[in-house]
């Protein structure tokens, strides 16, 4: 150790400091785009710490948005990814997953795009147990075109096309999943972010469709909108509002304006996965082992 006495006035070089998430993303893209206050950027912090957790090789994890807010997460993960057309993230990753069954495929978009416009990929991915990941940032809204009215928009909501407010029934995402045939289902808020970060973790991990509801807010065109303050006054209430109920019934999981909102792990199960499945099936049906390989030319 050097014992020089600086002169008065020198100035100090302090060692740049990084934040640990920084290699999962694609630094030189940011400032990102989202508003103050958004939560998307919180759900990402909590998927890097994710991937950090799962121990995965990242050069074998994919990320495939839809258009959306949510949807440019893509843009911003230091991964393959790609950002697909609007409610056709489920498809590509299909595609993806059964062309390079090796790779963690991971599904990253909005309500609007994966339940409303999506709504059908989503059922179908989960009916077969596809094993791919699916984490849904749920804003109410369809937020990026102006915060239209969406299949997850809880009744009584005032959006761009109600401003008498909402009167159709509201999705219940983790019922709907369950229903379909998920076999990982969790939801938490971004206020809750080490449970948030524990969940992805554990989809990452699950072998079978996994589906992660965050609910995030969106200050700019639902919140201001229902007068129900801004980001922070979001976290406020998520943390008053939430009740943690792990394994609760998903019948009892529907989302209401400004009434509580049950957070936690709700589904694991095992059944057989997809790939596994047709493997299954066809070294039946063929009598002799059969491999699943995708032919390339
Ligand atoms: C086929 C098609 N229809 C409509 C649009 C317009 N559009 C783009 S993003 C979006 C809403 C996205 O909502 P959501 O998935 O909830 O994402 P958010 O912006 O709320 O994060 C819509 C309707 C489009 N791009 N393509
Ligand atoms: S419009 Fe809403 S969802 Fe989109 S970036 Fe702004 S706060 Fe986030
Ligand atoms: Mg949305």
């Amino acid at each position: 150790m050097s014992n020089a006495v600086m002169e008065p006035g020198t100035l100090v070089q302090e060692p740049e400091a990084h934040n640990p998430v920084e290699p999962f993303l694609r630094m030189e893209r940011i400032p990102h785009i989202w508003c103050p206050g958004c939560g998307i950027g919180t759900t990402v912090n909590c998927f890097a710490r994710a991937l950090m957790n799962a121990g995965l090789n990242t050069d074998k994890v994919a990320v495939v948005s839809g258009i959306g807010c949510s949807g440019r997460v893509a843009g911003y993960v230091n991964l393959d990814s790609f950002h697909t057309t609007h409610g056709r993230a489920i498809p590509f990753a299909t595609g993806l997953k059964l062309a390079n069954p090796e790779l963690t495929v991971v599904v990253y978009s909005g309500d609007g795009d994966l339940a409303s416009i999506g709504g059908n990929h989503l059922i179908h991915a989960a009916r077969r147990n596809l094993d791919i990941k699916v984490i849904c940032v749920n804003n109410l809204v369809y937020a990026m075109t102006g915060g239209q009215t969406a299949a997850t928009t809880p009744v009584s909501s005032t959006t761009a096309t109600s401003p008498y407010g909402t009167f159709e029934p509201t999705l219940n995402l983790p019922q709907l999943l369950e229903a379909a045939g998920a076999t990982y289902i969790a939801r938490w808020t971004t206020y809750h972010v080490k449970q948030l970060e524990k969940a992805m973790t554990e989809a990452l991990k699950h072998k079978g469709f996994s589906f992660v509801e965050v609910l995030s807010p969106c200050p700019t065109l639902f919140q201001r909108r229902n007068h129900l303050g801004d980001g922070l006054a979001t976290m406020k209430f998520y943390k008053e509002h939430s009740q943690t109920k792990h394994g609760a019934s998903t019948a009892d999981t529907g989302l209401t304006k400004e009434g509580d909102i049950v957070v936690g792990k709700f589904v694991v199960k095992e059944r057989e996965e997809y790939i596994e499945g047709m493997t299954r099936h066809f070294t039946e049906h063929l009598g002799r082992p059969f491999e699943f390989k995708v032919r390339t030319c």
